[in-house]
């Protein structure tokens, strides 16, 4: 293992850039989303056996073919925890991303949490979520278990932090009502905003965490194991990301971490294909379509109340 995450971990990565402390107030272009990786792993930390994944040996920090950009990976498990990982991508001062996840072992049907902030040119480009395991639209009693109460929470966020416009239809069974999707410009107002919402989403997945009880019934694991395979499918085929960590590592090794880092488990946990899951997809030869999406963007609005009823239009 690499010293540089090693150490992040035992040092919990509080080390803010130096360059933030002597810099103004305003000016944000020295954000960092390491203080939120930081958070996430102290907070679990608190609550459960965190220990670092045998993934951490291949994949921990990387320089990208600019020879500026640095890609940092963290990969950790714990009993109810199948991989916790993040990739965070600085490039200076121009471009932040993080893209972090928890991943239950299958013997628990507990939401996925998701966070994927990008941040460049002083855009932002937010998704957070604790992503339901079974699409909430067609299993009421996952919603009801998982969402109601955390509706409030899902609220208070949701008003500053609003609905970001059309996005891919197909990605919308894989929102809770409490998602929250948008997009600012950075301010440090935001951006305080957005680390708020993140540690508050965190803990509400950690209070999940704690109170879920392990799957006794084997059918019911089976189910829970394809349907964290089934989400990882369609990340590891069509999440938003892809085209950039080519751009950064080149095609090989985007693939392979996309793959074997991100997703793990889309090699693993299943034998079904993409295409099995998302027939939609299929091409004359036999291949996936390119196409990010089939049926195209929409959602102009957020298509939840604010009782977590669905109230865009049916899309499948
Ligand atoms: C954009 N990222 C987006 C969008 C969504 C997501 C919904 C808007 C475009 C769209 O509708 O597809 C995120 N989509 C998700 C998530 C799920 C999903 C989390 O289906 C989960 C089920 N984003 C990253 C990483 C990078 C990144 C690692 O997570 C870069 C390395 C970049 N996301 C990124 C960029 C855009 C984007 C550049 C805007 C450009 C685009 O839309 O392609």
């Amino acid at each position: 293992v690499k010293e540089s995450s090693l150490q992040r971990f035992l040092n919990f990565g509080w080390n803010i850039k130096p360059q933030l402390k002597r810099r103004p107030y305003v000016e944000v272009s020295a954000f960092s989303y390491q203080k939120f990786v930081g958070f996430a792993l102290e907070e679990t930390k608190r609550r459960t056996h965190l220990v670092p994944s045998p993934l951490q040996e291949k994949f921990n920090s990387m320089k990208a073919m600019d020879g500026k950009t640095e890609l940092q990976m963290l990969a950790f498990q714990a009993p109810k925890i199948r991989l916790l990982r993040s990739l965070s991508i600085e490039e200076s001062e121009t471009m932040q991303v993080l893209d972090l996840a928890v991943l239950p072992e299958p013997e628990f049907d507990l939401p996925i949490f998701c966070a994927n902030f990008f941040t460049a040119a002083n855009m932002n480009i937010v998704v957070l979520d604790l992503n339901p395991l079974y699409d909430v639209m067609s299993h009421s009693d996952y919603k009801q278990k998982y969402y109601k109460n955390l509706m409030p929470l899902g609220l208070q966020y949701t008003n500053i932090l609003p609905w970001g416009g059309k996005i891919t239809s197909e990605s919308l069974r894989f929102f809770s009502p409490i998602v929250i999707w948008t997009k600012f410009t950075s301010s440090q107002d935001k951006h305080n905003i957005l680390y708020s919402a993140f540690m508050d989403y965190y803990k509400a997945w950690l209070e999940l965490m704690d109170q879920a009880s392990e799957e006794m019934d084997a059918s019911q694991v089976v189910c829970n194991r394809e349907a964290q395979h089934k989400y990882l499918s369609w990340r590891a085929e069509k999440d938003p990301g892809h085209q950039l960590l080519k751009k950064l590592i080149g095609e090989s090794h985007a693939k392979d971490l996309i793959r074997s880092f991100l997703f793990n488990g889309v090699d693993t946990l299943g034998s079904k294909t993409f295409l099995d899951y998302f027939p939609e997809y299929w091409c004359e030869n036999g291949s996936v379509n390119q196409k990010r999406s089939m049926i195209g963007k929409s959602f102009e609005t957020r298509p939840w109340d604010t009782g977590g009823e669905f109230i865009g239009n049916d899309i499948r």
